[in-house]
């Protein structure tokens, strides 16, 4: 993978650790990120006249696309729902060649937007923001980088990424492995195949459920270190042909109005019949015709009760388990991969593409770690209660410090020296999930109890792009400086987040939905990370806002 050099001509990166040394570079928004929400972000300040920087820690654009390298990473939303919605031209030039597109061609769509739009140039790569600390004499926001760059700004938005801060195991021993290890997030670029090795994963979320079977195709054996199964669904993934392509191309305004009425910003949205008024067989059949589907119609195109009463969830969680034992041979093992500890949907369900068919294969084999947990990793692999496994590769699936965690990595002072990680240590307090009261001027665009972390991604951000540089022209005309949500704006929208929590299901898992994750101290209470209400209701909350003035915002 090519790493680009920065080219903003006025940046001059990591010429310099002192930080004083150097006059800042000063812009009208610094925007960290250029993932798919910065760099839409950057194509819309440009539009209205706003001078702008992008910082990026990689070393190229692509977000998530850029670092989640693992073979086997791919979509799970169709292709074509997932692109960009703005620019018609570039609609029509760009050919999706899979219904649900490998990182690998997500990754050539992202490059090609940036540079269709010639976008780079106003981007800085390998440049980690460490700090940023709002000037109150000023009205500004200066912002340092882990080689010394200061830069300073009227208005600061991030764009960090909702699942951008790899999580790690506390499991002891783990510098002392011998073999290569790596976490998901971080793979190495050389590493491409397992010929003849020994492979351990941990971790079964959606991205282990994505890796298991590639590996399993390759590697003399694989173990694969479970704690907890989730419900997993086939993906039903095919090519796209070029006929095919020209045909969706035609019916693009079509689908992303689709995308517009459903809860989730794809185009699959909830069964609209109740599911008691609907005979058993007719039920069944509708089931079965989900299974066969592809995406994520078996998870959100399905009845709403599924996710909100938990008598339909266990009637549909039976029926998923009854096709998990269907496609494992050895029914102790189909036993170990269905969960028991939660109904299906209420955490995220990962799709797969010959996952449950892995463990039928005689080089693979599962560890369960909740009956034989995990001591240490060792210099040769893993000790268990029961033995040892010995490894030349360990891969850590191991998720994410989600949604807050990449706030959390930057020291972000606010107004009266407040931190922001200390505001949201018992959990984020945001407006409308764009700001936070004491952080004048800092919009989150893919932030904690937002739209867009709980939608299709590009839905959500396009959505929250356009109202907060809609909002920043206001401020501009308008000649405001400071903008920060009302106290009681905040309080209000605490207890709407909460609220919504308790319409679903969601709310009776553990999992990086509700904040949960046990590689971080204190993280096993529920967290309100998310806004449960559906991405067209938010989008009425944030419109009401702006309506009514941007109600809720304190303007100076
Ligand atoms: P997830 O969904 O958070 O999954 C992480 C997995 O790692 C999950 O199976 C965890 O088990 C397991 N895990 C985490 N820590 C440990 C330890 N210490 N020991 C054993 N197992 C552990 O992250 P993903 O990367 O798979 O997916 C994140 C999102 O990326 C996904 O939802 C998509 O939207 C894209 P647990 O279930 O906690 O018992």
């Amino acid at each position: 993978m090519t790493r680009h050099q920065p080219q903003h001509p006025t940046v001059q990166p990591g010429t310099s650790r002192d930080a004083d040394a150097i006059s800042p570079v000063r812009t009208d928004v610094l925007v960290i990120g250029a993932g798919m929400c910065g760099i839409y972000a950057l194509y819309r300040l440009r539009e209205l006249g706003f001078g702008t920087i992008v910082l990026e820690a990689g070393g190229d654009v692509g977000g998530t696309w850029y670092w989640n390298r693992y073979p086997g990473c791919r979509f799970d939303s169709e292709s074509y729902s997932y692109g960009y919605s703005f620019s018609r031209e570039l609609l029509e030039e760009w050919d999706w060649k899979e219904h649900f597109a490998p990182q690998t061609e997500t990754l050539a769509y992202v490059r090609h937007v940036v540079e269709k739009f010639d976008l780079r140039r106003d981007m800085v790569f390998d440049c980690r923001v460490t700090d940023a600390i709002h000037d109150a004499k000023n009205d500004e926001w200066e912002v340092r980088t882990e080689s010394g760059q200061v830069f300073r700004s009227t208005y600061l938005l991030t764009a960090v990424g909702m699942l951008s801060a790899p999580t790690l195991p506390r499991i002891e021993g783990r510098e002392s492995f011998g073999g290569q290890a790596f976490h998901t997030y971080d793979w190495p670029e050389e590493k491409t195949g397992f010929a003849g090795e020994r492979v351990g994963i941990i971790g079964t979320g959606a991205t282990g459920v994505q890796l298991i079977p590639v590996v399993a195709a390759q590697a003399e054996a694989l173990h694969v270190f479970q704690r907890r199964p989730n419900w997993c669904a086939p993906l039903h993934n095919s090519p796209i042909s070029p006929e095919e392509m020209a045909r969706i191309k035609t019916r693009y305004d079509e689908f992303f109005a689709q995308c517009r009425t459903t809860p989730g910003g794809f185009l699959h949205g909830p069964d609209r019949r109740k599911f008691r008024e609907v005979p058993e067989a007719e039920r069944l059949a509708f089931w079965e015709e989900l299974y066969a589907s592809p995406g994520f119609g078996v998870w959100i195109g399905n009845f709403a009760e599924v996710l909100t009463d938990p008598e339909v969830n266990a009637e549909y969680s039976a029926f998923i388990a009854d096709k998990i034992r269907q496609r494992v041979s050895d029914p102790d093992l189909a036993e170990k991969l269905i969960p028991k500890d939660h109904g299906f949907g209420t955490r995220r369900v990962p799709l797969e593409t010959g996952y449950y068919e892995a463990y039928n294969r005689p080089n693979v084999d599962l560890v369960d770690v909740s009956e034989t947990p995990i001591l240490r990793v060792t210099p040769k692999g893993i000790r268990t209660t029961a033995r040892e496994y010995e490894l030349d590769t360990l891969i850590y699936a191991t998720g994410f410090d989600a949604i807050t965690g990449a706030f959390d990595r930057i020291n972000i002072i606010g107004r009266d020296g407040a931190r922001l990680r200390d505001q949201w240590r018992d959990g984020p307090l945001t407006y409308l999930g764009v700001q936070s009261r004491g952080f004048p001027n800092l919009f989150m665009l893919a932030g904690p109890q937002g739209g867009s972390v709980s939608t299709n991604f590009p839905r959500g951000i396009e959505d929250i792009v356009d109202w907060v540089t809609g909002f920043l022209v206001r401020l501009r005309d308008r000649g405001i400086r400071r903008v920060e949500p009302r106290e009681d704006a905040v309080a209000a929208w605490q207890k709407e987040v909460r609220d919504l929590y308790q319409m679903t299901l969601f709310r009776t898992a553990k999992s990086w939905f509700t904040g949960y994750n046990s590689n971080i101290e204190g993280r096993d209470g529920i967290r309100y990370l998310i806004y449960n209400g559906g991405a067209p209701r938010y989008r009425r909350r944030l419109e009401d806002a702006a309506e009514k003035g941007y109600e809720g915002f304190e303007m100076r």
